[in-house]
């Protein structure tokens, strides 16, 4: 299933070679598979955009046939990657037939399934594409998001007898447009927390979302899993007549070097040769772990799309035969995730600042809070001061261009330069705004409100704050 993304590149890094040892199948060149590239854009990227958006997609193969690798990228003109710390693919899905089918996020997990596999390809088949594209600057962008496929046309030799698989969808959140979870700091034990299980309230409806009952008899050919920072591994688990076992889980493997904190990451997939025996009647189920120790991850996910066939395909039945075995790197370390900030400071240190203006509100407006920012210089850049007992409010102005922020607790000083893996939020009191903003109830990361308040029972001393969606913004306040 996995293959080296960019070949050329991969074989001269060491984690390249790493990965070569582990996964030989590099570009399948057998006769008839063709190498084929799309690109869909350019995509106009506004100032610290972080909406989605649902196009139709019609960049792609002109005959019908299969499908047999996916690799996703962004990229800027001229074909260059932007780094994550700029611009980064929140997410990507590739509907068909208004079915997700193909995804990418900021890992950019490419997938290959076994040899004699496809997701069969009609021309006449809908395609869409759902995207979500960040812009952690107040800079405008232009991008274009790619996808390498490996192809075998239906009338080619190489099509013949091939079996065809399709993607069964298994999300924590399954359902729902935006699926999301936050995870907060030292909740779980030993400071690892996983969705739904260690959250009593994660389906407040009663219905578990991360399942899905086979409705038919089918072989599973292949899965990855999709995290956010902090994540650790997904895992796909099977229940039958009430007893359950893991089938894989999908491990991040984190390059960066501050540990699971960015998205300098690969996620494992399931080997070739991973084959699972599903029967009508099973259910599938996925959970996503992450780490605890190192901060809060808001607006988190745990998915895991699997490639399943119907029927026979020399399926293992899971409960004799340990299919849950390790799974293969996708990639190797991206250069694009060079940039991991706070080695040094880059802004004011909000502890020794004097104090700013006692008030008990401060507008965000043009990337800056509008009080004790602190890339201000003079008395702008000082701590707001509020009484203890009585809450700050913080008004976006931006909402009104569509530019969502938050004000997110960071640990003091919080002043390093920005960076894929800086900062983070891990203030010793955890406040998060959420995303100060207005779009489609439950399509986006808006709020749907333009405010908020600091929790009242906040003790004197100075805090320090950032903004989660445009990490360059740092601010403070005081409490006195
Ligand atoms: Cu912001």
């Amino acid at each position: 299933m996995p293959r080296s993304r960019r070949p050329a590149l991969a074989v001269l890094t060491l984690v390249g070679l790493t990965l070569a040892a582990a996964a030989p199948a590099q570009a399948d060149d057998r006769p008839g598979v063709q190498h084929l590239q799309f690109r869909f854009g350019p995509i106009d990227i506004k100032p610290g955009q972080n909406t989605i958006e649902l196009e139709v997609n019609d960049k792609r193969p002109k005959v019908d046939g299969y499908i047999t690798s996916f690799r996703p990228n962004l990229v800027r003109a001229k074909s260059k990657v932007p780094p994550v710390d700029v611009i980064h693919l929140h997410h990507a899905v590739w509907l068909v037939n208004f079915q997700p089918t193909f995804a990418a996020g900021e890992e950019k997990t490419e997938i290959r399934v076994p040899k004699g596999f496809g997701w069969r390809y009609r021309s006449k088949d809908r395609w869409m594409l759902n995207h979500m594209i960040h812009n952690l600057t107040p800079n405008r962008e232009r991008v274009w998001v790619t996808w390498d496929m490996d192809f075998i046309p239906a009338d080619s030799s190489a099509a013949k007898g091939m079996r065809e698989v399709k993607t069964q969808w298994l999300d924590v959140q399954g359902g729902n447009a935006y699926p999301v979870f936050d995870v907060l700091r030292g909740r779980g034990a030993k400071g690892r927390f996983t969705y739904p299980d260690d959250d009593p309230n994660a389906y407040p409806d009663g219905v578990a979302r991360n399942r899905w009952v086979a409705d038919r008899d089918a072989t599973l050919v292949g899965t990855a899993g999709h995290l956010h920072p902090g994540g650790l591994y997904s895992d796909l688990r099977l229940t039958r007549g009430g007893r359950t076992v893991r089938l894989f889980r999908s491990r991040a493997k984190y390059y960066e070097p501050a540990g699971p904190v960015s998205w300098d990451v690969s996620m494992t997939a399931t080997p070739s040769r991973w084959r699972v025996a599903v029967r009508k009647g099973d259910i599938l189920s996925v959970s996503g772990t992450y780490d605890t120790r190192r901060g809060s991850w808001y607006e988190s996910m745990a998915i895991m799309p699997v490639a399943i066939t119907n029927g026979r395909a020399g399926g293992a039945d899971p409960f004799t035969t340990k299919v849950d075995v390790p799974g293969v790197l996708t990639h190797g370390h991206l250069p694009e995730n060079d940039n991991h900030g706070g080695s040094r400071a880059g802004y004011q240190n909000p502890s020794r600042l004097p104090d700013g203006p006692s008030t008990d509100r401060v507008t965000v407006n043009g990337f800056l809070y509008g009080q004790g920012d602190l890339s201000m210089p003079g008395v702008a850049g000082r701590p707001p001061v509020v009484t203890a007992g009585q809450p700050l409010t913080f008004v976006n102005a931006d909402a009104k261009r569509n530019i969502f922020h938050t004000i997110t607790s960071c640990k003091l000083p919080c002043n390093g330069t920005s960076g894929i893996a800086f900062p983070l939020a891990n203030g010793p009191v955890e406040f998060d705004s959420g995303n100060l903003g207005f779009g489609p109830q439950g399509f986006t990361a808006a709020a749907n409100r333009d405010r908020w308040q600091t929790p009242p029972a906040l003790d004197r001393g100075t805090y320090a704050f950032f903004c989660r969606v445009h990490p360059f913004m740092r601010g403070s306040f005081r409490v006195k």
